[in-house]
């Protein structure tokens, strides 16, 4: 079998950003052995933190932001670092050549029921002309990403890494701690009527969301034959829909008028739209595609579509 580190030199990729997508990995493994030893670990429930976004921190999301920060703060070609838990973005290595953007721990509610969670992570070119720690090193748009993926803690540790316009799984064997190819060239399968989305928030949506949501269901519809999945990790959920198609939705609402979007662009929106898209999928904003939208704000929230392009075209209103 294929290890990263083989993969990485075939595909010609820097050396240097090889250099930093080890160093994640590293932590993604570190964060792999505490979540495999729950509540004996002691890593389960809150702390009595919020983050700058005003979400009640859990212990997990705090030790694996530590985690992370710790071992690329040492990597000599990590310019900063920037975290859903950390308000502004941490100063590593001056003049270092990358960025990374992540959210330790996606799906944090699913820490304590054993759930699926996860690492997402993005890497992009530090600009040069910007100060070290500066916010707008991050202002790029999801073309600018050199390398994005996410790190699965399920029933087994899966990573998806889209690196050089290629998208491919690995999965830990946690006895060599090291990440195996279990399949090249991932491709989303098309055609499967399967969609993912929060029926909870159906009330908050545009009537057009709603007239959508509610086509796939009817029983006098002829699309009636779609069923719905809803894990509340959106790594999970992205995940099952490179694995068996679909698509999965977060769009805006009127829940919190102060919170229009609830995901991410910069360390969520950003890197499945790069998994996605190099999977032959499709990946929106409700104006379109996540690629082409340019950060303005670190920790800007955007609606998000991403799947089978004919599912995501489905719920584009022009
Ligand atoms: P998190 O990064 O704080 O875990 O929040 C992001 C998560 C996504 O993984 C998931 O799709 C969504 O929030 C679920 O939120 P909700 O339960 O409010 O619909
Ligand atoms: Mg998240």
């Amino acid at each position: 079998m294929q290890s990263l580190e083989d993969l990485l030199v075939d595909l010609d990729v820097d050396a240097k950003l090889q250099h930093v997508i080890h160093s994640i990995l590293s932590a993604s493994k570190e964060i792999s052995f505490r979540v495999g030893m729950g509540a004996i670990s002691g890593v389960h429930g809150a702390a009595e933190t919020e983050n700058v976004q005003g979400e009640t921190q859990k212990k997990l999301d705090i030790i694996s932001n530590q985690i992370l920060l710790d071992i690329l703060a040492k990597n000599p070609y990590v310019r900063s670092v920037a975290s859903e838990e950390e308000d502004l973005p941490v100063a590593c290595k001056s003049g270092a050549p990358y960025l990374v953007a992540y959210d330790p721990l996606d799906g944090s509610s699913n820490i304590d029921i054993n759930g699926q969670i996860g690492t997402i992570f993005t890497i992009l070119p530090a600009k040069d002309n910007v100060e070290d720690g500066a916010v707008e090193q991050y202002y790029q748009t999801g073309h600018d990403q050199v390398c994005a993926g996410y790190v699965l803690y399920g029933p087994a540790t899966i990573l998806l890494i889209a690196v050089q316009g290629e998208i491919h799984e690995f999965t830990l064997d946690k006895i060599n701690k090291e990440f195996y190819q279990t399949k090249a060239n991932v491709s989303l399968p098309h055609g499967t009527r399967e969609f993912a989305i929060n029926m909870a928030n159906y009330h908050y949506w545009s009537e057009f969301y709603q007239k959508t949501i509610t086509g796939l269901i009817k029983p006098e519809s002829q699309d009636k034959t779609y069923n719905m999945r809803w894990n509340g990790a959106m790594v999970g959920d992205v995940h099952r829909v490179l694995t068996r198609g679909g698509v999965f939705l977060y769009p805006s609402d009127t829940k919190n008028p102060a919170q229009p979007a609830k995901l991410r662009l910069l360390y969520e929106a950003f890197p499945m739209a790069m998994l996605v898209e190099a999977a032959g999928g499709k990946a929106n904003t409700e104006d379109g595609s996540i690629m082409q939208t340019e950060l303005s704000e670190l920790h800007q929230r955007v609606p998000v579509l991403i799947g089978d392009g004919d599912l995501v075209s489905r719920f584009m209103q022009s």
